[in-house]
């Protein structure tokens, strides 16, 4: 659909939320991969978002998660003294009190009020709002430590079943779609000769080594929202993915996107590596903010985390180049190769960082 008349319909989907009021000015916002993200001047300021359909076939359920996430997590924040309305997203219900207007092209909007004086990254720019995030998510995790996680839907089939995925992406290799293979011939390699990183994690929830958590699952630094006065984690956003996982997701995904010394679409991979003190820093806010609740196997397997959480990135940039781009948004002709390869060098970095990765997070578990 055009950016014009994605914006006619946009337009159209905000007059739908009673609330918002009549719309002054609507545009598009924010960096994401996956949703279409409108900014909203009504009767204050609004964030609509069309889902993306083609990646959530049951929204309803999305936002069935999201509304029972939220209302949880605002009780918590009352309690505790906090702002409900700041701290956590709100869902604002359609006119006919549905938490998303569905409309004649099968397209769903949802509504959030905007997270006022605070904002997202796509890079850290100060160690500590990167400390401040860890924390945020770490917290994000205790909250939601009693959650029924039974009532939750998987929004996302086997969204962090690397293995799962290593198997699409092979298929996606011999099918070929759009004849990129040839292409890509040396990505594909590094990934296959990798396979055991696929299944690492797996493995260990199977047989019971890791409790599965309530997790957010895509703790990328652009999802959380930093306080412009205060530099706190004010709120955790972008709750499509909220599902039972292990810690080790939230902590490697963070990992991957915060702790890169480069963009993830960075075209000069000689600028791309893991920032040790960025992992360092990171690990001490998750720790606090999981408050002395990890096991001892989910710390040690933190690091792992990181690297299992990069290459399924990596796999899954690949997989879409292979489909024809299908999946990610993307910005320019070969982003999601460009992407894949960032993931891959940062694979490898960390390899080489391994031991030294390993004894950050046991020096800062046992606090030293
Ligand atoms: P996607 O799934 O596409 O990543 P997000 O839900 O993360 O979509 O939203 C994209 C961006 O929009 C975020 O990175 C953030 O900058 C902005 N955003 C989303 N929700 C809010 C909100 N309630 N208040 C302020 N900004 C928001
Ligand atoms: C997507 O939605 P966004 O842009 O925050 C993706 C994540 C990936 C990330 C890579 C639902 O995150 O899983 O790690 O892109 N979200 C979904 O940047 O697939
Ligand atoms: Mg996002």
């Amino acid at each position: 659909m055009e950016e014009r008349e994605k914006l006619e319909s946009a337009q159209y989907a905000a007059q739908q939320f009673e609330q918002v009021g009549r719309v002054k000015d609507i545009r598009p916002y924010g960096s994401g991969h996956i949703n279409d993200t409108f900014l909203v001047e009504g009767e204050g300021n609004f964030i609509l978002q069309r889902m993306n359909r083609n990646i959530f076939s049951k929204p309803e359920e999305v936002m069935e998660n999201i509304l029972g996430v939220t209302t949880f997590l605002k009780k918590k924040i009352a309690e505790a003294g906090g702002d409900e309305q700041r701290e956590t997203l709100t869902v604002i219900p359609a006119r006919d009190q549905k938490a998303f207007f569905l409309d004649e092209q099968g397209e769903y909007w949802r509504m959030y009020y905007l997270i006022e004086d605070a904002k997202t990254y796509d890079k850290v720019e100060k160690d500590e709002d990167f400390y401040e995030s860890a924390l945020a998510f770490g917290k994000f995790q205790q909250m939601l430590a009693d959650y029924p996680a039974e009532t939750l839907h998987e929004t996302i089939a086997g969204f962090h079943d690397t293995k799962a995925r290593y198997e699409v992406f092979l298929k996606a290799v011999e099918e070929d779609v759009c004849g990129r293979a040839e292409n890509a011939a040396e990505e594909i390699e590094f990934f296959r000769a990798r396979k055991e990183t696929a299944c690492v994690l797996g493995d260990m929830l199977a047989e019971g080594k890791m409790p599965l958590r309530v997790t957010h699952n895509d703790t990328k630094l652009n999802n959380i929202m930093v306080d412009n006065q205060t530099r706190k984690g004010i709120c955790v956003i972008d709750l499509d993915t909220v599902m039972p996982g292990l810690a080790a997701y939230d902590f490697g995904d963070a990992i991957r996107f915060g702790a890169s010394t480069a963009a993830e679409d960075e075209r000069d991979l000689s600028k791309v590596g893991c920032d040790l003190r960025l992992f360092r820093i990171y690990t001490e806010g998750f720790l606090l903010g999981c408050a002395g609740n990890l096991t001892d196997t989910e710390i040690a397997m933190l690091p792992m985390g990181a690297k299992v959480m990069t290459y399924e990135n990596g796999i899954r940039f690949l997989t879409d180049y292979l489909k024809g781009d299908v999946y990610f948004k993307i910005h320019r002709e070969g982003h999601n190769l460009d992407r894949c390869r960032t993931q891959m060098k940062l694979v490898a970095d960390m390899e080489e960082k391994w031991e030294k990765m390993q004894e950050i997070v046991r020096e800062v578990s046992s606090g030293r």
